[in-house]
């Protein structure tokens, strides 16, 4: 038997024990859906040739010069004309209508949960569906947002001319919902972190948080600044949704299709 699928038994077993199930999800559990992740091999940053990945979501720059990040912005939303939730979005949806689920805490910023069925979700990142003027606080759309970059290369705001932003929470901004994240993970009797490196804090610090059992599925290093791996009670080096599906055949679960 391979060491995944025994390791697919006991998180099975787990998760039928556990009430309070909570998912911190990071760019991993998307790349099957078709979004590269930051810091994985095949990476947004390495593809993009970009050395320092926070430059790129670096609220001075932005302000500065808005150009380097909607260069990046318009292939990345252009990417989201076609690509849906994972069968692992699915299977966390799954769980949540079979009452297991308290919440996901997403450092995800593409919806995928939400696509997916999921209502308890975090979004810790912000999202990409909502943009806001930094200078009259106007709403734009994404759709509207995407009109205004077809004819402009920086979207201004067709009111008073201020820059727009999507409401992605960039490196110098506050983190969305921190408190009830944390409340979360501390009642967690079960916590997933799934495809995450863990080293943008505070999300990385939130496994800390738990005083349940903690389970690990990434393939790729995980940083153990925030959670050292003796506090890690399952640590699967596997692909995820291979790993979720046969977690899956064990509990037979009703995952939709997409
Ligand atoms: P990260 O630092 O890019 O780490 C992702 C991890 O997932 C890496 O260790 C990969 O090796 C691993 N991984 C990738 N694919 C798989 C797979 N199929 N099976 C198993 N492991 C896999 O991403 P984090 O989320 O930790 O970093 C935090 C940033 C990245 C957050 O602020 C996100 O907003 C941001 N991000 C989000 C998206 C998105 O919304 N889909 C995409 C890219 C980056």
């Amino acid at each position: 038997m391979k060491m995944s699928d025994r390791q697919a038994g006991i998180c099975a077993g787990w998760i039928e024990d556990a009430s309070d199930i909570v998912l911190l999800s990071g760019a991993g559990l998307s790349t099957a859906a078709g979004i590269p992740d930051f810091r994985g091999p095949d990476g947004l940053y390495r593809r993009a040739g970009i050395d320092e990945p926070e430059s790129l979501f670096d609220i001075g720059r932005f302000d500065r010069d808005p150009s380097f990040f909607y260069g990046f912005h318009r292939k990345f939303l252009q990417l989201f004309e076609t690509v849906g939730p994972t069968f692992s979005h699915r299977f966390f949806a799954a769980l949540e209508r079979r009452g297991k689920l308290r919440s996901i805490i997403t450092q995800n910023i593409d919806a995928l949960h939400q696509a997916a069925g999921s209502s308890k979700v975090l979004e810790i990142h912000g999202g990409i569906g909502s943009n806001h003027c930094r200078q009259c606080g106007a709403f734009f759309s994404t759709e509207s947002l995407k009109a205004l970059m077809a004819a402009q290369t920086v979207p201004r705001c067709d009111r008073c001319g201020g820059l727009i932003k999507p409401d992605i929470v960039f490196f110098g901004e506050s983190v969305r919902h921190l408190e009830a994240c944390q409340e979360s993970a501390s009642e967690a009797d079960l916590f997933f972190v799934v495809g995450s490196s863990l080293v943008v804090t505070p999300a990385a610090m939130l496994p800390s948080f738990c005083r349940g059992r903690i389970v690990v599925v990434n393939r790729g290093d995980v940083a153990t600044t925030y959670l050292p791996k003796r506090r890690v009670d399952l640590f699967v080096e596997e692909d995820i949704d291979s790993f979720f599906r046969e977690v899956n055949s064990h509990l037979g679960l009703a995952v939709e299709t997409p």
